[in-house]
């Protein structure tokens, strides 16, 4: 089987209202979607987004151009394409659009993969679970109010969510402190709070937050600093009983690897536009099992599904439905977990 054609799609999805993070003034996101095209008829998918579509063009230009030089390759030569791919972004580097390039062409690679042994890749990857547990992350956002952030928590738990995730990261200790009451108020002691800063804080004011958040049960506090301190990372997790989360911003498993080696995450969790595809999802998903560390994959709801359940050390898989229109099948969540399909490949198509 050769690949003959790489396809490329650039469609807008507006989010029902603009959001903020500490970080983050979305509107909308821009998404490339990518299609792999064989000899034999079977294609292969996968997509990559930026923010409000910004430098959207850039991202499809590096697909297109990477995409020319697996034309004529066998697609189950997954670990090939790679490692020449690798050698050929030398000049551009090994993280940002390149990397999001490789990821796609590397996913829709896999997915032709799955799609040609009639199976779903959970099972093509080695499959641990049937579901895979799960948690609300499309709401909560540091621009809601603290009565807005309390009814979306409720009716989180009303659409069966057992977990939600909270965006903090304000001006003072205080405001952070009452957003995350009124959500353990609003959802109660049995479903579990997770909180995401975005990279707001300096160690010293992430530990003196984190402190006071003992009584909430927090099941992890996530990106507390600046994506390049990994050092300051490593010295809150040292200071705080809640476990930190973090890795959406690191770049292939040589960047999971350094948080690894710096002990500066309780969770690690590659995105899959970041870390490279499946490939190296399953490469760093490898590392943080062999230093006992725990996985949740970060976006990428549908597409990541598949590979988290075949990672043993995968705890969940973060639920965002921005990206549902793309495809004709939805996820489903049952008993707060989401239900690995049984269909072939990635399991999802572009409608
Ligand atoms: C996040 C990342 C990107 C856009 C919005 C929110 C957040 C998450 O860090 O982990 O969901
Ligand atoms: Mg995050």
């Amino acid at each position: 089987m050769r690949i003959v054609a790489v396809e490329t799609r650039l469609v807008e999805l507006p989010l029902p209202r603009p959001i903020g993070t500490a970080i983050h003034a979305i509107r909308s996101v821009g998404c490339v979607l990518v299609t792999l095209r064989t000899d034999d008829g079977i294609a292969g998918e996968s997509f990559v987004f930026t923010i409000n579509g910004a430098r959207l063009a850039a991202f499809d230009e590096m697909i297109r151009g990477l995409g020319e030089l697996i034309v004529g390759r066998d697609p189950h030569d997954t670990g090939a394409i790679w490692s020449d791919l690798w050698m050929e972004v030398n000049p551009t580097g090994h993280a940002g659009v390149t990397i999001a390039a490789m990821s796609s062409l590397d996913v829709a690679c896999w997915d032709i993969v799955g799609r040609a042994a009639d199976l779903p890749l959970s099972k093509v990857f080695g499959a641990c679970r049937d579901s895979v547990d799960t948690y609300a992350s499309s709401g909560l956002w540091l621009d809601a109010s603290l009565s807005d952030i309390a009814e979306e928590a409720t009716c989180f738990v009303e659409q069966g969510f057992t977990a939600v995730k909270l965006r903090i990261g304000n001006d003072t200790v205080i405001a952070d402190i009452e957003r995350v009451r009124a959500v353990r108020s609003a959802i109660g002691d049995d479903v579990r709070l997770l909180i995401d800063a975005n990279q707001k804080f300096v160690p010293k004011d992430a530990i003196r937050l984190g402190r006071r958040l003992d009584e909430f049960d927090i099941t992890w506090f996530e990106e507390p600093v600046a994506v390049h301190d990994v050092r300051g990372c490593a010295e809150v997790r040292a200071a705080l009983d809640i476990p930190i989360a973090t890795g959406e911003t690191e770049f292939t498993s040589r960047g999971i690897k350094q948080l690894l080696d710096q002990r500066a995450a309780d969770i690690v969790m590659p995105d899959l536009q970041r870390i490279g595809g499946y490939t190296e999802f399953r490469r760093s998903a490898a590392l943080a099992a062999a230093d006992d560390t725990p996985v949740s994959s970060h976006f990428f709801t549908e597409h990541s599904l598949c590979v988290a359940a075949a990672t043993p050390n995968c705890i969940s898989v973060e639920h965002v439905d921005w990206f549902a229109p793309l495809f004709a099948e939805s996820v489903e969540l049952r008993d707060g977990r989401l239900v690995v399909p049984n269909r072939p490949g990635t399991c999802f198509t572009f409608r």
